[in-house]
């Protein structure tokens, strides 16, 4: 099947057919990016253009995380995240998911960072910056000071997770290897991350960033760094248990009748009067987001929220 979004035959359209990616598929998933920028759906093709146009190189990065941010963009969606970003932008270096190992990765690495056409960075994790950095080496060299000759020269850098955001759990007390996110640690070097934050982040806000940046859009931040089309309410303001807080009707257990015929969380522990995120609106895998399945948000897009938000849960 052909994939007719109004590109060139450089373009995407012959990639994504080569994986057997259907149009009806990649214009659902257009459909999704399109309003998680708050484009409405009608904006679509101009999505799909910006994805399937001429490939973009991207970076990525690991630092000190749980690799949970890659999990959840390749679990995603379908067309599945790995296909789209490996054939449509040009994922040049990704250490979860790239064949290289060895040599033959940081080959891709520096091929990557000194082409003529430049590059985007995405750093997954913080930054461990205690004693030069040394809690985290890849390939000989500690992530400190990959980051700091890398990211400077990038076009664009994303920050995908709370960690790589703000420090994440890396960064809780005592922090003993005093990590830091990303703008904490090379501001000064003129580094301005977005933050797409979330432990782990929705992916459909990651490719949302990528495909703004693509359109030549400016992105809104807030003052933590987040774009304000998907962090610009809270997640209490979207909830779907919010009229039964309103009414006070708040559930009295995890295994309550009323948990379960969707009561209000707050009194278990829920933070989402307090936290910045779009999940009930853009959901995890089409399919379902944390308060629905009947667990309260433990804030996880705020920064210090293992420190600052817990005790998680109340009873
Ligand atoms: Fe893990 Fe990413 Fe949390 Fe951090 O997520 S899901 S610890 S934000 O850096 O892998
Ligand atoms: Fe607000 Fe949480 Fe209650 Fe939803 S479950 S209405 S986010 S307090
Ligand atoms: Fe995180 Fe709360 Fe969403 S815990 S995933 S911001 S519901």
């Amino acid at each position: 099947m052909r994939i007719a979004v109004g590109l060139g035959k450089q373009g995407g359209e012959e990639r994504l057919e080569r994986q057997g990616v259907s149009r009806r598929d990649f214009m659902k998933f257009c459909t999704a990016i399109a309003v998680t920028l708050g484009m409405g759906p009608g904006f679509a093709s101009e999505v799909a253009a910006a994805l399937t146009g001429r490939r973009t190189s991207v970076v990525y990065l690991h630092a000190a995380e749980c690799t949970g941010c890659s999990e959840a963009l390749l679990r995603t969606y379908k067309p599945f995240l790995d296909t789209l970003i490996l054939d449509t932008i040009s994922l040049d270096y990704h250490e979860t998911i790239m064949a290289a190992a060895g040599e033959a990765a940081e080959a891709a690495l520096e091929a990557a960072v000194s082409g003529p056409d430049g590059f985007v960075c995405i750093v997954e994790g913080a930054i461990p910056t205690i004693e030069d950095g040394k809690y985290c080496y890849v390939g000989g060299h500690t992530i400190l000071d990959t980051c700091k000759r890398i990211l400077p020269k990038a076009k664009a850098v994303i920050s995908m997770g709370t960690c790589a955001c703000y420090g994440g759990i890396q960064a809780a007390k005592p922090n003993p290897t005093q990590s830091k996110g990303v703008n904490d640690c090379f501001g000064d070097l003129g580094v301005k991350a977005i933050n797409i934050a979330g432990c782990p982040p929705n992916p459909l806000n990651l490719v949302g960033a990528v495909v703004a940046f693509l359109k030549g859009q400016s992105i809104e931040l807030d003052e933590l760094g987040r774009p304000v089309a998907f962090f610009g309410k809270t997640i209490h303001d979207l909830c779907e248990r919010r009229e039964h807080f309103d009414a006070g009707r708040f559930a009295p257990s995890f295994n309550s009748e009323e948990a379960r015929k969707g009561w209000c969380l707050y009194d278990l522990g829920c933070k989402g009067p307090q936290t910045y995120n779009n999940c009930p609106q853009v959901l995890f895998n089409e399919t379902n987001w944390p308060v629905r399945a009947g667990h309260p948000c433990i804030g996880c897009s705020e920064p210090n929220f293992w420190d600052d938000q817990s005790p998680f849960y109340q009873n």
